[in-house]
């Protein structure tokens, strides 16, 4: 398939691991920090600088193995072409999300009541045969971070420890952050809360669907100040991305979700990834994980 899509936008330089990102935009928003870093591999040290927001982007590349998700795919694929996700129709998702839990008590009950049967979905059906991605990520946080990696709990609750998200063809997402002051989440006093996904599948090169990003946005207040009625940032008036990357299958891509990040539209093929989140609530706390 033969697809165009505008060209990144980047300019780096190596250190080592970590790669120094500087951006020559100028972003609009107050509290922005435009330079950033990433880091290559997950490993003990580089989650570590995320943690303490001295990395924003890690980019593993074919860390979960391509042979798995091609094996995955075919019903990962039909159960979200059945599933309703009632944040938007820019995208679909298994299970009830935490973006959908915030817009309403009912929407929180039943993120609540629906979590243990969405990871059992996803470990025991989707992924039987294979440990599934955002298992696999868990056991790492618990395994580096030096306080460990536990669930969310809410209420006595589990919250929900994975998610699948499917992009078709015309999907994309606006410019968003991922909110840590939301009241699911007030227990934690999180000060950082990291973006996680696993690429299943990927457009063809050209065909849309990177994840772009642009400056941080520390503020919240700000961002749900500007906010469109659905979800997001109007695209068209945030100017370049920073950096837009490609990912192909098997990558993973963790940063902090307080940097403003969004998905191009997908012009061919379609977009599966298996996401949670981090939440850090100091440098001396666990992490606790939610999608
Ligand atoms: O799928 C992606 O690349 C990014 C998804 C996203 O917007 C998020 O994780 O908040």
């Amino acid at each position: 398939m033969k697809c165009s899509t505008a060209p990144a936008q980047t300019s780096a330089g190596r250190l080592g691991e970590v790669i120094i990102v500087v951006s020559s935009g100028q972003p609009g928003f107050a509290n922005l920090q435009n330079s950033f870093a990433f880091a290559e591999t997950l490993s003990k040290s580089s989650l570590g600088l995320l943690v303490r927001g001295q990395v924003d982007v890690i980019w593993h590349q074919r860390f979960y193995p391509p042979t798995i998700c091609q094996a995955v795919l075919p019903r990962i694929s039909e159960a979200c072409e059945a599933a309703s996700y009632t944040l938007t129709s820019d995208l679909q998702s298994l299970g009830t999300s935490i973006g959908e839990a915030t817009e309403s008590t009912e929407n929180t009950e039943r993120y609540l009541l629906t979590a243990r049967d969405t990871i059992s979905m996803i470990r025991d059906e989707l992924f039987r045969d294979y440990k599934s991605p955002c298992d696999v990520i868990r056991l790492l946080a618990d395994e580096y971070w030096p306080y460990g990696a536990m669930v969310g709990k809410h209420g006595g609750s589990t919250m929900l420890s994975g998610i699948i998200r499917r992009w078709p063809s015309g999907g994309h997402a606006n410019p968003h952050i991922d909110q840590r002051d939301i009241s699911i989440l007030s227990n934690y006093n999180l000060v950082r809360r990291i973006g996680i996904n696993v690429y299943l599948e990927t457009p063809e090169d050209e065909c849309g669907g990177e994840i772009e990003f642009w400056h941080k946005i520390t503020d919240e207040a700000l961002y749900v100040s500007q906010k469109r009625s659905d979800y997001g940032l109007d695209r068209d008036q945030l100017g370049d991305p920073m950096l837009v990357i490609h990912p192909h299958q098997g990558d993973l891509i963790m940063f902090d979700a307080a940097r403003l990040h969004g998905v191009r539209r997908v012009t061919g093929g379609s977009r599966v990834t298996a996401a949670c989140f981090l939440g850090a609530k100091s440098t001396h706390d666990p992490l606790v994980v939610f999608a």
